[in-house]
Order: structure tokens, then sequence, then C-alpha cells
């Protein structure tokens, strides 16, 4: 059984040699790799959230674990990705203007490219004129936004009315997601889709892109 404390002792650690002997381990034991990312990870930085809340752990510390955590993502990378299937669609993600956490959003990105879309991924802190440039150049059907903070899940809402207002001949469906994002802010704000976690986000995008076609 995989327990979210190990790996979250693993995520505190100030050397990134446990976590990385935890992932292969649990591999070794023959876990699936989903399990060991949901679980695992994902359950140990759950544990870290609720000691920042809590003020029993500070930025430093959850620096440390996020530098550790992507160190565990990597490990598992390439057991979810795809290469040389043909794509299923053109994605583009990106954390929003002021927000800097990507732990989340690199997860999204790393389903939808095992799920067999191509992503372009285009980092943290994105300014809207970012992303409409970039959705100009590469033409994607969907665009995911990315926000852990309450202060910047507004800006979503600007990306969103801009990306509707601009002069785009085909406008990509716009899917939004991050901890204080909920479904109810997401139809309020105008986006075509909600993902609670990097699988919903998978389901949503096809869906979008089956009504479509
Ligand atoms: C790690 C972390 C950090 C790290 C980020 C490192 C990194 N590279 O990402 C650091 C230390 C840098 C950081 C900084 C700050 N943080 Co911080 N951070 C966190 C923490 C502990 C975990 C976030 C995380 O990675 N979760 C794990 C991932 C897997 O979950 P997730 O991001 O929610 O993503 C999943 C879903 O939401 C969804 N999803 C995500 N994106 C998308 C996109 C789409 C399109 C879809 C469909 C789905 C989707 O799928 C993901 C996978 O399942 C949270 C606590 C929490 N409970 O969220 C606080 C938290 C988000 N941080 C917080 C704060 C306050 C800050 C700071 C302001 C602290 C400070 N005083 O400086 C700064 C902000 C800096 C900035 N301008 O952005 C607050 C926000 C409070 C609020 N109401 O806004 C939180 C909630 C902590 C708290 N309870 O106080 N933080």
């Amino acid at each position: 059984m995989l327990k979210p404390e190990d790996f979250y002792q693993a995520l505190r650690d100030a050397e990134v040699a446990p976590i990385e002997g935890l992932v292969k381990k649990a591999l070794a034991e023959g876990h699936p790799a989903a399990d060991i990312l949901n679980l695992g990870l994902i359950g140990g930085m759950s544990i870290i959230g609720k000691e920042f809340k809590a003020r029993d752990l500070w930025v430093p510390d959850v620096l440390l674990a996020a530098r550790n955590m992507k160190q565990g993502v990597e490990i598992l990378r390439p057991l979810f990705s795809r290469e040389g299937q043909k794509s299923k669609g053109r994605i583009i993600l990106g954390t929003v203007k002021g927000d800097i956490h990507d732990i989340g959003k690199n997860l999204v990105s790393i389903m939808m490219s095992g799920s067999g879309f191509e992503v372009i991924d285009l980092g943290i802190d994105i300014p809207l004129e970012k992303f409409l440039a970039a959705i100009e150049e590469h033409k994607p059907q969907v665009l995911g936004l990315s926000a852990l903070l309450t202060t910047t899940m507004l800006e979503m809402k600007k990306v969103i009315e801009a990306v509707r207002k601009s002069p785009l001949s085909e406008k990509p469906y716009v899917i939004v997601g991050g901890a204080p994002v909920t479904e109810a802010f997401a139809r309020e704000i105008g986006a075509d889709g909600y993902g609670a976690d990097a699988v919903a986000a998978v389901e949503i995008a096809s869906k979008l892109l089956e009504s479509r076609a």
C-alpha cells in the first residue's frame, strides 16, 4: 500500500535522493504510475499544503517540496507519454499572470501528452498578450489556464474575454483549473470547461473536441 505520509517525508527532505528512491521502489514493486502520482506524490503534497496553510511550514519548505515533487514526476513522465501517435488535438497550457505555481499545470501537461494531445506549455506568470500571440501562432483547439491564487483566478476571466473578443478565425475552447477554481466559477467566467484534476482535464478536453467533430 502506498502511504502519502512516506512521500510527505521524502518531499520534505533537503535531498532529492529519498523521493527518487521512493518513486523507483514503488515502480519496482509494481504500483501503477497513476497511483504513485495520485496517492503518493499528490497525497504527500496535499499534507504539505495543509501544514503550509496552518503555518507549520514556510515558503522555503514548500519550495524544497516543489523541487522534490518535480524530480519525482520526471521519473514518471516517460510512463505517461505516447510518442509517435497521431495527435488528438493541440492544447496550449499556461499559468496566468501573477501566479508562479506550476506543479498542477505540469501534471495536466503530462496527462494530456500521455493521452495523445500535442501540448504547448507556455509556463508560468503568462500575460494575456502572450496567450493571444501563442494562439495565433499555434492555432490550438484548446487553451488550458491554471491559477492557484484567489487573486489570479480573476486573470482567467480577462484571458477568456480577450480570446472571445479577438479577431481570431478559429477560437479555441478554454478550460480552467487549479486548487481554488470550481465548476461554478468556471461557468461564471465563461469557460467552456473545468477539470478538478489532470484526469478530468483530459476528459473535458476530449469531450469538447468530440462535440466539435
Ligand atoms: C507548492 C506551493 C507553492 C510553491 C509553488 C512551487 C511550484 N513550482 O508550483 C511556492 C513556494 C513557490 C508557492 C508560493 C506562493 N504560494 Co503557494 N502553495 C503551494 C501549495 C502548498 C501546493 C500547490 C500544489 O502544487 N498542489 C499540488 C497540485 C498537484 O495540485 P493543483 O495545483 O491544485 O493542480 C491540480 C488541479 O488543481 C488541476 N489543475 C491545475 N491546473 C489546471 C489547469 C487546467 C486547465 C485544468 C483543467 C486543471 C488544472 O489538476 C492538477 C493535477 O491534479 C498550495 C496549497 C494547496 N492546497 O494548493 C499553496 C497555495 C496555493 N499557495 C498560497 C500562497 C498564499 C502562496 C504565496 C502568495 C506565498 C507567499 N506568501 O509568498 C506564494 C505566491 C507566489 C505567486 N505569485 O504565485 C495559498 C493561496 C491562498 C489563496 N487563497 O490564494 C495556498 C492555497 C496555500 C494556503 N493555503 O495558504 N506556493
